[in-house]
């Protein structure tokens, strides 16, 4: 009885790798597309960068549109390297029918308003400006169709002195990054 026992392990263990393994090359195969599925699911949550001259355009983003919302709004920060300030005086974006660079503010009534920023927002040379929630921002307005969390869309910025650069918008969940949701064009 026993020297059958140790017969029969030993035969299993003598075909297991046979037909319960798969080749190695097969297995680092499998790996290797995880890990690149894991990379490009997560590409759109990675800040991304954009260049025109001396200015960086770091991660451009915007949100999911309500159902039916005929404008939204997107953010980035630009950072001037170089000696001169510059200015962004203007922004396209491929779901828009028309775009414009606003500023909001507080009026003495304490109601919330926005308007396109007269001659553009100004970049000081080596400074650091954000288009964020509830300050600066691209108002994307006739929008052609709404975007979802995960899409990113195309668009431009353009710079009085470093031109024109193709950008492309990462959409974010709603309500990311704060207020300033729902206002009209
Ligand atoms: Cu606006």
């Amino acid at each position: 009885m026993p020297c059958f026992l140790r017969g029969a392990v030993r035969a299993r263990s003598a075909t297991y790798p046979v037909s319960h393994s798969r080749p190695l090359e097969e297995r680092a195969g499998i790996a290797l597309f995880t890990l690149v599925l894991i990379i490009g699911l997560a590409q759109p949550l990675a800040a991304h960068e954009f260049k025109a001259g001396d200015i960086e355009i770091v991660h451009p983003w915007s949100r999911q549109t309500p159902d039916g919302a005929k404008v939204a709004a997107g953010y980035v920060t630009l950072k001037n390297e170089g000696s001169e300030p510059d200015r962004l005086i203007s922004a396209t974006g491929e779901i828009a029918g028309k775009t414009e660079v606003h500023e909001m503010s507080i009026d003495g009534n304490g109601v919330m308003t926005m308007r396109p920023v007269e001659g553009g927002v100004e970049i000081p040379a080596g400074a650091t400006v954000e288009l964020k929630p509830g300050g600066l921002h691209v108002m994307f307005m006739d929008l052609s169709r709404g975007v979802k969390e995960g899409e990113t869309f195309r668009g431009t910025l353009t710079f009085e002195k470093a031109g024109a650069v193709d950008v492309e918008f990462d959409v974010q969940a709603m309500g990311s990054g704060g207020g300033h949701d729902g206002h009209g064009g």
